[in-house]
């Protein structure tokens, strides 16, 4: 399974080609929305997702409800693009600098400055256009399709908020996942704990306020992967290591937890590995969940449990210290639209990334060109572990 994306912030759409999800998969316009809209929302969002509805048109690979087995290309409009029509059009304008909206100024913590070094623009609006994180609709889309694949394989996962602006939510670990998901998606800020979005929001509040930004930890849990997922025998096999590349791909993700994560380096080998017990009724089983479902680049057939952090929009109001290309002149005043907060959103992006690396992963190790094949293969699969 592979995508790309394409497509500018303000350009007129986003568009992703999915390859490699069998043929006669159920999918539905609605599956993918249901994933878009959810994206959309979340306390702490900038004007601009009042503009959009972001809602799919599906151009090709799915027929009558079911997947083809050729490509899906996905198509997303943005409904800005009216406003940005001149500026962001693809045929030649003059040099009215007004018209073309040129940005010399590049912002500190975006991809402006190195982007126009690499690529030679002048003009940084060149960068910021697709560096945005309005790209994440398009992972989104595509994760839509992972997601799809996973629930027909009786495999459920979620996002939510575990920290934003410094306040972290306290839940009982023990928490199924589809608690998780019902009280998240209750929450304007996507986290499991009442007392906690209730600060999480003044934060979110005072820091718009202040004309700053926070960021905050987002955490993904998935049921029903089987163990033995992903492989230990090649580096580029082992699915954790697959995660961790693909959730630090999404727009201001910097780094990731599977489990305890960074705790275990203050902790000893006895309070972090998680023995080992079997029961005729489940099969081989782990006494508790200390490493996030993880064990030598494979599944360990228990919940898996990613944390993944997420910086401070860099775009402020409040202004750092930065240098004009043009002038070569100190200036302190760089105002673009955007969000104070966008952790809850990330939630929903992390949840369709991690989908689609356990969805890649599956499809490699259970090749089939057609669906149900793919799950007949894995439920013997699960059932000769279980008997092992
Ligand atoms: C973004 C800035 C804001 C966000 C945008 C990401 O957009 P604009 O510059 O149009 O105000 O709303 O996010 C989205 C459009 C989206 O769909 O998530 C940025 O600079 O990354």
């Amino acid at each position: 399974m592979r995508y790309l994306t394409a497509g500018e912030s303000h350009g007129k759409q986003l568009t992703t080609i999915v390859e490699g999800i069998p043929s006669l998969m159920p999918l539905l316009t609605e599956d993918i929305n249901e994933s878009l809209i959810r994206r959309q929302g979340g306390y702490g969002r900038g004007r601009r997702m009042q503009i959009e509805k972001d809602l799919i048109n599906i151009t090709g690979g799915v027929r009558h409800g079911y997947t083809l087995g050729s490509p899906i290309s996905l198509v997303l409009t943005n409904d800005d693009f009216t406003h940005w029509r001149n500026i962001m059009g693809e045929d030649p304008i003059g040099d009215d600098e007004e018209v073309r909206r040129t940005i010399s100024r590049p912002r500190p913590g975006h991809a402006d400055l190195n982007g126009a070094l690499k690529y030679g623009h002048r003009d940084m609006r060149n960068v910021l256009e697709r560096s945005s994180a309005r790209e994440t609709a398009a992972r989104v889309a595509a994760g839509a399709i992972a997601k799809k694949l996973l629930a027909e394989l009786d495999i459920k996962i979620t996002g939510y908020v575990n920290t934003i602006g410094g306040i972290t939510a306290s839940y009982d670990e023990t928490m199924s996942l589809q608690e998780r998901k019902d009280m998240s998606e209750a929450s304007p800020v996507r986290t499991l704990d009442k007392e906690a979005e209730e600060k999480m929001m003044q934060a979110i509040d005072t820091a718009k306020q202040e004309g700053d930004s926070i960021g905050g930890i987002v955490e993904v849990m998935v049921e029903g992967m089987p163990a033995g997922i992903g492989s230990y025998v090649q580096y580029d096999r082992k699915i954790d290591s697959r995660i961790a590349g693909s959730v630090v791909s999404i727009n201001a993700f910097k780094g990731v937890e599977f489990g305890v994560g960074f705790e275990a380096g203050h902790l000893n080998g006895s309070e972090v590995h998680d023995e080992i017990a079997w029961s005729e009724e489940r099969g081989y089983y782990r006494k508790t969940n200390r490493l996030g479902g993880f064990e030598g680049g494979m599944t360990t057939g228990m919940p898996l449990i990613v944390k993944g952090v997420m910086k401070p929009i860099p775009t402020l109001y409040k202004p750092l210290q930065s240098v004009d290309i043009d002038t070569k002149e100190p200036f302190k005043a760089s105002i673009e639209r955007s969000d104070s907060c966008a952790v809850p959103a990330a939630a929903v992006v992390m949840e369709h990334v991690v989908a689609w690396e356990l969805a890649r992963a599956l499809t490699e190790q259970f090749p089939h060109d057609q669906f149900p094949k793919l799950k007949e293969s894995l439920d013997q699969y699960r059932e000769e572990i279980r008997c092992f």
